[in-house]
C-alpha cells in the first residue's frame, strides 16, 4: 500500500519491514524533545489508543526516539527500522510527528510503521490558511480546531480575517465600542462576537503550541462598514456598485446603510475617511494593541475591494497604513491591490487574483518585489478554500472558480507573474472566507480535501508532485482524517480507502 504522506516529504526509501506498536512501545526523549514527545506520544493515543510512556533511558528494539538537533528550522529526518528515529529542530520534529503519525497504518489487528528513511524540509517559508471570522464569527475552540487540522499538514502561518463590514471581532481597549457594538452581528444576521484580548492570546499560545504564527488582519481602508456602528464619525457613506446591487437583488440581500448593521456579502462599499485625522488616531491605537498582541512578524491591512474609493486617495492610504506598521515594528502584508501605491519597502502582496493574471494584477504583485518585499501566492481560482468544488456543492462562492480537488492541487505559484522571481515568493495561502460557513463542519467540507493539495504546493519540491501519486495518498489518508472526526467531503475524483 502506498504510503499516505501529505504532503510529500522530499525524500523518501522505503524497505521492507515494520515496526510494531505494543503496550511496551516507549517514546525516548533526547536533547529537549519533551515538547514533540507530548505532542508525539497524543498522536499515538488518538490514533491507535495505545499511551505510550515518555522516559530518558538507552533505547530498546521497538522504541520511538525523539531527538532535538541544530538542524535548519523546520527540516527533519525520520528513520523507522528496529527503532523509530526523529530528529529536528522543535519546528522539524513537530513535522517529524506529524509524519509519523500519518505513517502509522493498521494491519487489522496491529498498529505498525513501515520501515522507511524520510529526510524533509519545507519548499515554502510562509505556508498558510485563512480563517475569515468576520462573516461568521468562530469561537476559540473552532479557531483551535481549524489550527489541529492545518498544523498536522504542515501549514505554519493562520491568518484571521478579523475585521469585514459585517463585524470586527477584537477587543480594542482604547476603542471600546468596537467589542460592544460593531461585534454584534455577522453576515445573513447570523450571531456575531469578538475575541476579548485573553481568548486572542489564547489563540496565539495554541497556534504557537503547534508551530503556527497568527497573522492578524484589520482590513483598510475599505471593508471597514462595522466600525461606523461605533465610530461613525470616521467611516465614509457607503458608495453602491454595479457588481453589489446586482448581487443584492439576485440573493434579495439588503444594501448596506451607514450606521446599521450590514448583513448581506457584497463588497467594495466602505471606507474609512482616509485624510482624517480622527481617522489616524483611530488606526494608531487599533493596530498599536494589536501589534502588542501579536509575537508574530506580520500585521495584514488588508487594502483590497476599495471599489468606491479614488486611486489617489486609496494610495495615499495604503502608503501611510504601511509606514505605521513598520512604525510599530511588524511587517505590513496587504492584498494585492496595494501593489498600486507606493508600499512601504518590504511590504509583503498577497496575490488573489486568477492563475492568468488580468489587468494590472500581476503589475501590482511584481511591486512588492520591487519595493524590497516579497509575494504570498492565493490564486483565487486555485487556492480559495470557500469556492465550491462543483456546481451542486451546497456551500461555498463560484464567482472565482468551481474548484475541484485536482484543480487545487495542480498549479505552481512560481508560474502566475511574469517576471516575479522565485526568490520573491515567500509562500502560498489558502484563504477561506465565511460568507456561506457556520459550522466546524462546514468548515471542514470546504477545506477537506483540498486544503491538503494546498499544503503540497507549499511544502513539496515541485519537481516531485504528481497529481496520480497524491490522488492516491489522500485516497489513504481521508481514513486518518475520519479518524479524527474531520469530516470532510468526499469527490468522487478520489479512491477513498476504508483504512
Ligand atoms: C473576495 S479575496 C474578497 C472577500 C470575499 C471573497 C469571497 C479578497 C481579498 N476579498 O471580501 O470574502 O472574495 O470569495
Amino acid at each position: 500500500m502506498v504510503l499516505p504522506l501529505v504532503p510529500l516529504p522530499s525524500s523518501i526509501t522505503e524497505s521492507t519491514g515494520a515496526l510494531s506498536l505494543t503496550p511496551a512501545t516507549r517514546i525516548i526523549v533526547e536533547q529537549g524533545a519533551d515538547a514533540a514527545a507530548s505532542v508525539l506520544a497524543d498522536g499515538i493515543a488518538e490514533r491507535t489508543g495505545l499511551h505510550p510512556a515518555i522516559a530518558v533511558d538507552a533505547a530498546r528494539p521497538g522504541d520511538i526516539v525523539v531527538r532535538r538537533t541544530a538542524r535548519q528550522s523546520e527540516q527533519y529526518t525520520l528513520r523507522v527500522g528496529e527503532t523509530a528515529q526523529l530528529e529536528g529542530d522543535e519546528a522539524g520534529l513537530f513535522y517529524a510527528v506529524q509524519t509519523l503519525r500519518q505513517l502509522l497504518v493498521t494491519d487489522g489487528e496491529a498498529w505498525v510503521l513501515p520501515h522507511a528513511e524520510i529526510d524533509d524540509a519545507p519548499r515554502f517559508a510562509y505556508r498558510g490558511v485563512m480563517l475569515d471570522v468576520a462573516r461568521t464569527f468562530f469561537d476559540v475552540d473552532t479557531v483551535k480546531a481549524f489550527i489541529d487540522r492545518a498544523s498536522s499538514l504542515k501549514f505554519n502561518r493562520l491568518h484571521l480575517h478579523l475585521t469585514d463590514d459585517q463585524g470586527w471581532r477584537l477587543q480594542i481597549d482604547s476603542r471600546p465600542l468596537l467589542a460592544e457594538r460593531s461585534s454584534t452581528t455577522a453576515a445573513l444576521g447570523r450571531q456575531g462576537g469578538y475575541y476579548t484580548k485573553d481568548d486572542f492570546r489564547e489563540i496565539v499560545r495554541y497556534a504557537a503550541a503547534h508551530h503556527m504564527v497568527v497573522v492578524p488582519e484589520i482590513d483598510l481602508p475599505g471593508h471597514t462598514h462595522a466600525i461606523g456602528l461605533a465610530y461613525p464619525e470616521i467611516v465614509e457613506e457607503p458608495v453602491m456598485n454595479d457588481g453589489l446591487l446586482a448581487q443584492a437583488e439576485a440573493l434579495s440581500q439588503p444594501l448596506p446603510v451607514a450606521g446599521e448593521p450590514y448583513l448581506g456579502w457584497g463588497v467594495g462599499h466602505s471606507s474609512v475617511k482616509i485624510h482624517d485625522d480622527a481617522t489616524w488616531e483611530f488606526l494608531r491605537d487599533a493596530l498599536t494593541e494589536l501589534a502588542e498582541l501579536t509575537p508574530g512578524p506580520y500585521l495584514h491591512v488588508g487594502g483590497d475591494e476599495c471599489l468606491g474609493t479614488a486611486q489617489a486617495d486609496f494610495g495615499a492610504f495604503i502608503e501611510r497604513v504601511t509606514a505605521l506598521t513598520i512604525e510599530l515594528g511588524k511587517t505590513p502584508i496587504a492584498w494585492h491591490e496595494a501593489g498600486a501605491a507606493e508600499v512601504a519597502e518590504g511590504t509583503i502582496g498577497q496575490y488573489w487574483g486568477s492563475t492568468t493574471p488580468s489587468g494590472a494584477h500581476a503589475d501590482h504583485a511584481r511591486r512588492f518585489a520591487e519595493r524590497g518585499g516579497s509575494v504570498i501566492m492565493s490564486p483565487s481560482n486555485t487556492a480559495y478554500l470557500d469556492q465550491k468544488y462543483d456546481a451542486d456543492f451546497p456551500l461555498g462562492l463560484d464567482w472565482a472558480a468551481l474548484i475541484d480537488l485536482q484543480t487545487a492541487y495542480e498549479w505552481e505559484p512560481t508560474a502566475i507573474v511574469d517576471g516575479l522571481p522565485a526568490e520573491a515568493i515567500l509562500g502560498v495561502e489558502g484563504p477561506l472566507w465565511s460568507e456561506t460557513i457556520e459550522t466546524l463542519n462546514d468548515i471542514d467540507q470546504l477545506i477537506f480535501p483540498r486544503v491538503a493539495a494546498i499544503a503540497e504546493v507549499a511544502w513539496s519540491p515541485a519537481e516531485t508532485r504528481e497529481w496520480a501519486s497524491f490522488r492516491e495518498r489522500v485516497g489513504v489518508l481521508g481514513a486518518a482524517w475520519e479518524a479524527a472526526g474531520w469530516a470532510g467531503h468526499r469527490p468522487a475524483e478520489i479512491v477513498w480507502s476504508s483504512r
